[in-house]
């Protein structure tokens, strides 16, 4: 490893030094969530060894089978991320109303949305799984406890996002407005150091991720950009490869660094799409448009939704702006 050695807690109070207001609340709370990541990430590792497969008797607001891994990833992060001081409420998939701070505790500025293990359909198959978060800044009153308004503010209010992935090494990658960057944890000494700095997608998609299977349940102008991107034109570089890992954070991970198109498009069988607003397209939105790329539900760019419910679902595209772009002219109609 050439130059100097950056690790997440030194880029964080880095990126905080260019905020002359800030007062090491937002570094405290990163701190936390990447030691929740750490205690996840050992254990997603050894899932096999520590009896931490297979599912829970519990079924939760999505109508999921829990598995021990989501329970044991959403309780991690809700006792490493409750005590600091620095958030007033937080709201994870596994949680069907807000999760508010115990009383004992002070309030913080800041709230975090979070999908505490994402992929859970590929855990017990060892194929890479994640973590999605997305924090704000409080609009409830200082000092008191957080309200579910404070969860529902659009995407574009974020100050953070990000996500860590649990693959063949484990990465966080985050967002604070300044450029996106990735981290990978040396297991050796147990920190996360910088590894991918300043990500940016590249200009047009050579892959796209979606369940083809759904293709029958889909709109029709839907359709049609599928059979687009797999005709063959040199000029154009189609056919694009297909690649579906069915974990969004380990497809939209790859897509963010060799250049692909996420899709996950509503259907007759989800009308409003399957993926939830808060807690996995703001924060994949916020990371996408800031390596230079494009988010969107098929009309406008996820950032600019105003959430209505904690788990609400929503159409999702994510990829390059050349490749969002011909998409949405495909869904209204402009290209046929
Ligand atoms: P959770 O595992 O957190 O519920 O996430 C949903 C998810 O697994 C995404 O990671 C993935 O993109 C999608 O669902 C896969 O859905 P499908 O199996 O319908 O293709």
């Amino acid at each position: 490893m050439s130059g100097k050695i950056v690790t997440l807690n030194r880029h964080i109070i880095d990126e905080e030094d260019k905020y002359p207001e800030a007062t090491g609340e937002f570094t405290n709370l990163m701190n936390d969530l990447c030691f929740a990541a750490k205690l996840i990430s050992y254990h997603t590792n050894k899932a096999g060894l520590l009896g931490v497969l297979g599912e829970t008797d519990k079924v939760n607001i999505q109508g999921e089978q829990v598995k021990k891994l989501d329970e044991f990833a959403h309780d991690t992060m809700v006792k490493a991320l409750d005590h600091g001081g620095n958030l007033c409420v937080m709201a994870s998939e596994e949680e069907e109303g807000i999760i508010p701070i115990p009383e004992k505790y002070p309030f913080g500025k800041y709230v975090c949305l979070f999908d505490p293990l994402d992929g859970s359909s590929n855990i017990d198959a060892n194929v890479s799984v994640g973590t999605i978060f997305s924090i704000y800044k409080r609009i409830s009153p200082d000092g008191t406890p957080g309200t579910t308004e404070d969860c529902l503010q659009p995407g574009n209010k974020q100050v953070c996002a990000g996500y860590v992935v649990y693959g063949s090494s484990t990465m966080l990658v985050y967002s604070t407005g300044n450029g996106v960057h990735g981290f990978t944890l040396d297991p050796s000494y147990g920190e996360f150091v910088l590894s991918h700095p300043n990500i940016k997608i590249p200009k047009k998609a050579q892959i796209y991720s979606v369940n083809e299977s759904n293709f029958d349940y889909w709109d029709e102008n839907v359709k049609k950009y599928i059979r687009y991107v797999k005709e063959t034109d040199e000029e154009t570089s189609r056919p694009l490869n297909s690649r579906y890992i069915g974990s969004l954070v380990a497809d939209f991970h790859r897509n963010l660094l060799y250049g692909g198109i996420f899709l996950y498009p509503a259907s007759t069988k989800s009308p409003k799409g399957k993926l939830r607003l808060i807690y996995e397209a703001n924060p994949m939105a916020f990371i996408i448009e800031q390596a230079g790329g494009k988010s969107s539900n098929g009309r406008m760019s996820i950032l600019d939704i105003t959430p209505k419910e904690l788990h609400q679902r929503v159409p999702l595209y994510l990829g390059s702006e050349y490749d969002i772009n011909i998409l949405e002219e495909f869904i209204d109609g402009r290209r046929k």
